[in-house]
C-alpha cells in the first residue's frame, strides 16, 4: 500500500515497488519503443485536466454514449438491483461518480443502501466523488481506492452481496485479447450470485462512430494530446503537444476505434525519467487508445472460462449501447 488516508476513506495501491512514477516510466518506455506502432497506455489520459476533458467530451453532441447509457440505466436500475440484490456497489473507473447514483437510488428505494466503493486512477476526482456521495446519501459508507483496475483488483477483497459496475464502455479501452483475463480477475472478487454490470458501446455505423471521436469542437483532439502533457508533467519530458495532430478512425475488421497522435513536424523529444530520447519525423504515429465496440455475441465469447454468465442484456431503442448484467457462477474463474 503506497499511501492511505483512512480519515477520507481513500486508499492507494500499486505495484513496481509502490512507486507510480517508476511504473509509469517503465510502461511509457516499453510503449514508445514498441514497433511497428508505438503505443501509450490510455489510462495516462486521466490527470485532472484529462478527466475534465473527458467530461467535456460527454457533453458534445457527437458523443452519444454517456447520455444513452444514463437513460438506459434510469430505465433498468430497479430491475438490476432486484436481480443482483446487492448491499455493496463497486464501480471500476468511476470518474465523477454520477451514474452510480441511479443504482444507489434504486437500492435506497428497497432499503438496501449500505456500502459503496469507487475505484479510479485519478485520486482527486475520487476524493471529490466519495465526499459528495457521503454528503448526498446519509448512512452510506463510501470508500475510494486509487489504483489500476487491470492490476490492483485484489484490494477489493472477497465478494458477497456485491454488484460491480464497469460503465461507459471503458471495457472497450482494454485490448479484446486481454478482456477474458480481466473479466476473470473481476470474477475472483465476486461471490457466487454476485452481479457485474458492464456498459458496452455497440457496433454501429462507421459514420456515427467516426463523428463521436472526431467532434467538431475539437474536444477529443485536446483529450488525445493531453496524454503528452501528462508525460511532460510526470516524467519531465518535453513533448510539444501541438506538434501532434489527433487521428481517430474505425477499424471495421477489428471493430474498434483507434486514436493516434501523428507528428506534424520533425522533433527530438527527451523523456528523462524513462531514459528516452526519440526522434519524430512528420507522419510518425503513436497509438494512444483503442475503443472496442461489441455485439452481444462478440461479448459473450469473452466470457468463456471466466465464471461469469449473462443474466440480462439491456439496450436502448436505437441499439447504440448495452448494459450486460453478468452473474458469478459457482465455477472457478479460469484465466
Ligand atoms: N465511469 C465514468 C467515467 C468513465 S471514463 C462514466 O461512466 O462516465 C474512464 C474512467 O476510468 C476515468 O475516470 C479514468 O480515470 C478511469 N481509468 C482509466 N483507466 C484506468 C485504470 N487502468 N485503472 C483505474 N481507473 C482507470
Ligand atoms: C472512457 N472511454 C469509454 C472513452 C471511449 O469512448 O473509449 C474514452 C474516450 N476516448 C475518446 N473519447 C472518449
Amino acid at each position: 500500500m503506497a499511501r492511505s488516508d483512512a480519515s477520507r476513506g481513500i486508499s492507494a495501491v500499486g505495484a513496481v515497488g509502490d512507486d507510480p512514477a517508476a511504473r509509469m516510466a517503465a510502461e511509457v518506455r516499453a510503449g514508445l519503443l514498441t514497433r511497428p506502432l508505438p503505443t501509450l497506455p490510455s489510462k495516462y489520459f486521466y490527470d485532472d485536466r484529462g478527466s475534465a476533458l473527458f467530461e467535456d467530451i460527454t457533453r458534445t453532441t457527437e458523443y452519444y454514449q454517456t447520455r444513452t447509457e444514463e437513460a438506459l440505466l434510469e430505465t433498468v436500475a430497479d430491475r438490476v438491483i432486484a436481480a443482483a440484490a446487492p448491499r455493496e456497489l463497486v464501480e471500476l473507473g468511476s470518474g465523477v461518480g454520477r451514474k452510480i447514483r441511479l443504482l444507489l437510488d434504486a437500492m435506497k428505494r428497497r432499503g438496501w443502501l449500505e456500502r459503496c466503493l469507487l475505484f479510479d486512477i485519478n485520486e482527486r476526482m475520487l476524493d471529490q466523488s466519495v465526499a459528495r456521495l457521503e454528503g448526498d446519501y446519509p448512512g452510506l459508507v463510501a470508500r475510494g481506492v486509487v489504483g489500476d483496475f487491470t492490476e490492483d483488483l485484489s484490494v477489493l477483497g472477497p465478494g458477497g452481496d456485491r454488484l460491480v459496475l464497469f460503465l461507459a464502455g471503458t471495457i472497450g479501452n482494454l485490448h479484446p485479447d486481454e478482456v477474458p483475463a480481466f473479466l476473470a480477475s473481476v470474477a475472483r472478487q465476486m461471490g457466487p450470485g454476485d452481479g457485474f454490470l458492464v456498459g458496452l458501446d455497440l457496433v454501429k455505423s462507421e459514420s456515427r462512430l467516426h463523428a463521436a471521436y472526431n467532434d467538431a469542437a475539437g474536444v477529443t483532439a485536446e483529450f488525445n494530446r493531453n496524454i503528452l502533457r501528462v508525460i511532460n508533467d510526470r516524467l519531465g519530458a518535453d513533448f510539444d503537444p501541438l506538434a501532434f495532430e489527433h487521428v481517430a478512425f474505425y477499424d471495421r475488421k477489428r471493430q474498434w476505434i483507434e486514436m493516434r497522435l501523428r507528428a506534424r513536424s520533425a522533433s527530438r523529444v527527451r523523456i528523462p525519467a524513462a531514459g528516452l530520447e526519440l526522434d519524430y519525423r512528420p507522419g510518425d504515429e503513436i497509438r494512444t487508445e483503442i475503443s472496442a465496440k461489441y455485439t452481444r455475441e462478440t461479448f459473450a465469447a469473452k466470457l468463456l472460462g471466466t465464471a461469469l454468465r449473462v443474466e440480462e442484456f439491456f439496450t436502448d431503442p436505437e441499439k447504440l449501447f448495452a448494459l450486460a448484467l453478468l452473474e458469478r457462477t459457482e465455477e472457478t474463474p479460469g484465466r
